[in-house]
C-alpha cells in the first residue's frame, strides 16, 4: 500500500508490519522537546496555541480599555507598559501596534497553527490508521519553525519603538516606508521575518498532511470512508500550500522596497516636504498579493473547525451525519471558490466596476456551499438523541456563530454596500463572529472532545458548561453591538473617535463592550484551570468515552509509539454508522466487518463487493419486516 514508508523513523508502515526493527532510547529531549511523534507534536502545537491565544486576548483587553474610556488615564497602564503608556494613557502608535499584533496572533498563530497544527497532527495518522506522518522529521521541524516565529513576533515588543503597527494586513505605504510611523521600523522588520518562518512551517506541515492522507491510509480506508475531519484538514492543507507562497512573494517584494530602494508598491511619495525616490509602483499590487492569501486564509481558519464540528455533532447526536457527500463537495467548492473572491476586500480601491461585479458574484456564490454545510448540521441535529457534552455545546455554538456571522458576509459581499461599510466596526463585527468566534469554538469543541485521547484523562464537565455559557453569551455581547456602531459609521483602527461629535454617543456602548470582553476573558480562566488541572489530576479516561466509530478510539489510552500495538485495524465502513436498528450498540465502529453486522448507512460501503451488497439488502428487508411485526 504505502510507498512512503517512514523509514527514517524505524517504523514499518502498512498492515503486514512486524515488530519494530529497533528500540528507541527516549530521553527527555527526544520525548518532549524534539519529538517526532505526531501525538506529542499535536500537544506542542496546542499548548503553544493556547499561550498565544491568552497573550492576544490580553492585548485586546488593553486596547479595549482605551476604546471604553478614551479620555481617562489609568496609572496601572504606565506601571505595566512603561513608555508605551505615558501618564497612564496608551500611546497612540502603540494602540495601532496592539491591534496589529492581536490580529496577527489570533489569525495566524492561534487559529492557523494552533487549531490546524493540533488537530491535523493528532487526527490524520489516528483516523486514517497510519503509524505516523509521512515525514515525522519534517513534522518536528514544522513545529519548531512555528515556535521560533512566535518568539520573534513577541520579541518585537522589546524593540525600541514597539511592534509592527500597520494592521495585520500590513498595507503599504505604512509597511513599506520604515520612517512612516514607529510601528513601521524594526517591529515591522521582525513581523516580516516572523511571518516568513511561519509560512515555511505551514508549508512543511501542509505537504506532510497531504502526502500522509494520500499515501498512508490503512486497508479499506478509501477516500469516501474518511471522516469529515480528515476531508477538512486535507482541503485546508491544499489551500495553505497554494496560497501561503503568494504571501511570501508579496513579503519579499516588500522587503526589497523597504531596504533596497525598489518601487514595487510605492510611487511619488512626499515625506515632510521631501520627495522620495520611489516611482511607478502601486500599493494596490500589494493588496492583490496579500488577499490572494488573505481570503483563503479565512477558510484555512474555519474549515478545520467545520470538520471538527461535523465529527462532534454526529457523535453526540447519535445519528449518521446528514449528507456526507454533500458536505465533502461543499468543502471542495469552498476550496476552489475561495481563490477567486479575493477582490471583495478591494472594492474601495477604485477597481473597474465590471471587475468588482465579477468578484461580487463569486463571493455570493461561495455562500451556497456554506449554507449547505449549515443545513447539514441542522439536519443532523434534527431528532437526534442529543448528548450535551461541553464539546457538543461548543460545536452547536460554532453553528450559531457561523450563521449569524455569515449573514453579514452577504451584505459585505455586495460592492455597493461594502463601499459604505468598509473599514467600519461592521466589518470587525462580521469577521469576529464568523472567523474569530466560530473558529475558536470549533477549536474548543475539539479540545473538549479529544482531550481524553490526547492526555488519557477526562476534563471536568461542570467547568466546561460554565466556560461555554459565559463565553457564548459574552461573545455575542461583545461583537453584536459592533454591527450598529459600524452602520453608524464608527471607523475601525481609530485610537479615539470622540472628536467627531456625532460619534460621541457610542462611547457608552464601547464601555459596555469592554466590560463584556473582560468577563469573557475571565471565563477563560475556568478553561485554563480545567485543562491544566485535568492533564495531571483528571479522572482516568476509558478507551472510547463518547462511543465513537472512528479509528483513533481503537488505540490504547496510553500513547505508544506507532499508535497500535499489533497490526493496524482494517476499515470496512464509513465513519458515521450510528444508531442502526438491529444492532446491539448504538454505534458500529469502522473496524466491524459486515460479517458481524450488515448494517451500514452507505450502500457505497459495499462497492467492489456485490455479494455483501446483496446480503445487505436482504438483511435490511428482514430488519424492516421484523420491525413491522413488533408494531
Ligand atoms: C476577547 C475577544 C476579542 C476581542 C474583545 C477583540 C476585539 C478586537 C477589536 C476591538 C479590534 C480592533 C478593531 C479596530 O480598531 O479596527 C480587533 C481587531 C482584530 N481582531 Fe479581535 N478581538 C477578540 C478576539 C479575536 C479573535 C478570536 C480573532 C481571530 C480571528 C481576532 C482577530 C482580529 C483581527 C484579524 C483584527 C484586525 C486587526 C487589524 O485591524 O489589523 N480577534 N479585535
Ligand atoms: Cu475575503
Amino acid at each position: 500500500m504505502s510507498t512512503l514508508a517512514v523509514q527514517d523513523h524505524g517504523v514499518a508502515q502498512g498492515h503486514h508490519d512486524h515488530d519494530h526493527g529497533h528500540h528507541h532510547h527516549e530521553t527527555f529531549l527526544t520525548k518532549y522537546i524534539f519529538s517526532q511523534d505526531h501525538k506529542m507534536i499535536a500537544k506542542q502545537f496546542l499548548i503553544t496555541g493556547i499561550i498565544m491565544a491568552v497573550i492576544a486576548m490580553m492585548l485586546s483587553i488593553l486596547f479595549r480599555i482605551q476604546l471604553a474610556y478614551p479620555e481617562k488615564a489609568f496609572p496601572f497602564l504606565e506601571t505595566l507598559l512603561g513608555r508605551f503608556a505615558p501618564g497612564g494613557r496608551l500611546d497612540t502608535n502603540f494602540y495601532l501596534s496592539l491591534v496589529t499584533i492581536h490580529g496577527t496572533i489570533m489569525v495566524f498563530f492561534v487559529l492557523t497553527a494552533g487549531l490546524s497544527g493540533t488537530f491535523s497532527n493528532l487526527l490524520i495518522p489516528y483516523q486514517l490508521g497510519a503509524r505516523d506522518m509521512a515525514s515525522p522529521f519534517m513534522n518536528m521541524l514544522s513545529y519548531w519553525l512555528f515556535f521560533i516565529a512566535s518568539c520573534i513576533m513577541l520579541g518585537s515588543f522589546f524593540t525600541e519603538k514597539g511592534p509592527a503597527g500597520p494592521g495585520w494586513t500590513i498595507y503599504p505605504p505604512l509597511s513599506a516606508l520604515p520612517k512612516a510611523m514607529p510601528g513601521s521600523g524594526m517591529g515591522m522588520t521582525l513581523w516580516l521575518i516572523s511571518m516568513t518562518l511561519f509560512v515555511a512551517s505551514q508549508l512543511m506541515g501542509g505537504i506532510n498532511y497531504i502526502s500522509t492522507i494520500l499515501n498512508m491510509r490503512t486497508k479499506g480506508m478509501d477516500l469516501w470512508k474518511m471522516p469529515l475531519t480528515i476531508w477538512a484538514f486535507f482541503l485546508t492543507a491544499i489551500l495553505g500550500v497554494l496560497a501561503f507562497p503568494v504571501l511570501v512573494a508579496g513579503v519579499v517584494l516588500l522587503i526589497f522596497d523597504r531596504s533596497f530602494g525598489t518601487s514595487f508598491y510605492l510611487s511619488d511619495i512626499v515625506i515632510q516636504n521631501q520627495q522620495t525616490t520611489f516611482e511607478g509602483g502601486s500599493p494596490i499590487l500589494f493588496q492583490h498579493l496579500f488577499w490572494f492569501l488573505g481570503h483563503p486564509e479565512v477558510y484555512i481558519v474555519i474549515m478545520p473547525a467545520l470538520g471538527i464540528s461535523s465529527e462532534v455533532i454526529a457523535t453526540n447526536s447519535r445519528k449518521p451525519i446528514f449528507g456526507y457527500h454533500a458536505m465533502v463537495y461543499s468543502l471542495i467548492g469552498i476550496t476552489v471558490l475561495s481563490f477567486i473572491v479575493w477582490g471583495h476586500h478591494m472594492f474601495v480601491t477604485g477597481m473597474n466596476p465590471f471587475l468588482g461585479g465579477v468578484f461580487m458574484i463569486t463571493t455570493l456564490i461561495i455562500a451556497v456551499p456554506s449554507a449547505v454545510k449549515t443545513f447539514n448540521y441542522l439536519a443532523t441535529l434534527w431528532r437526534g438523541n442529543i448528548r450535551f457534552t461541553p464539546a457538543m455545546l461548543f460545536a452547536i455554538g460554532l453553528v450559531s456563530f457561523f450563521i449569524s456571522g455569515g449573514i453579514t458576509g452577504i451584505f459585505l459581499g455586495n460592492a455597493a454596500l461594502d463601499i459604505n461599510l468598509h473599514d467600519t466596526y461592521f466589518v470587525v463585527a462580521h469577521f469576529h463572529l464568523v472567523m474569530g468566534s466560530a473558529a475558536i469554538f470549533g477549536m474548543l469543541a475539539g479540545v473538549y472532545h479529544w482531550f481524553p485521547k490526547m492526555f488519557g484523562r477526562m476534563m471536568d464537565t461542570k467547568l466546561g458548561y460554565l466556560h461555554f455559557w459565559l463565553t457564548f453569551i459574552g461573545a455575542y455581547l461583545v461583537f453584536f453591538p459592533m454591527h450598529f456602531m459600524g452602520l453608524d459609521g464608527v471607523p475601525r483602527r481609530y485610537y479615539s473617535f470622540t472628536e467627531i461629535e456625532s460619534l460621541k454617543q457610542w462611547v457608552s456602548v464601547n464601555t459596555f463592550i469592554t466590560w463584556a470582553a473582560i468577563v469573557s476573558a475571565l471565563a477563560q480562566v475556568a478553561f485554563l484551570w480545567n485543562f491544566f488541572y485535568s492533564i495531571f489530576f483528571g479522572e482516568k479516561a476509558p478507551q472510547n468515552p463518547w462511543g465513537s466509530t472512528t479509528l483513533e478510539w481503537t488505540t490504547p489510552v496510553e500513547h505508544i509509539h506507532g499508535n497500535w500495538p499489533g497490526e493496524i485495524p482494517t476499515v470496512y465502513r464509513w465513519p458515521y454508522d450510528y444508531s442502526k436498528p438491529g444492532h446491539d450498540t448504538d454505534f458500529i465502529p469502522q473496524t466491524t466487518p459486515f460479517s458481524q453486522t450488515l448494517a451500514s448507512n452507505l450502500p457505497h460501503d459495499f462497492e467492489d463487493n456485490p455479494v455483501s451488497l446483496e446480503e445487505h439488502k436482504q438483511w435490511v428487508n428482514t430488519q424492516r419486516s421484523s420491525e413491522k411485526e413488533v408494531k
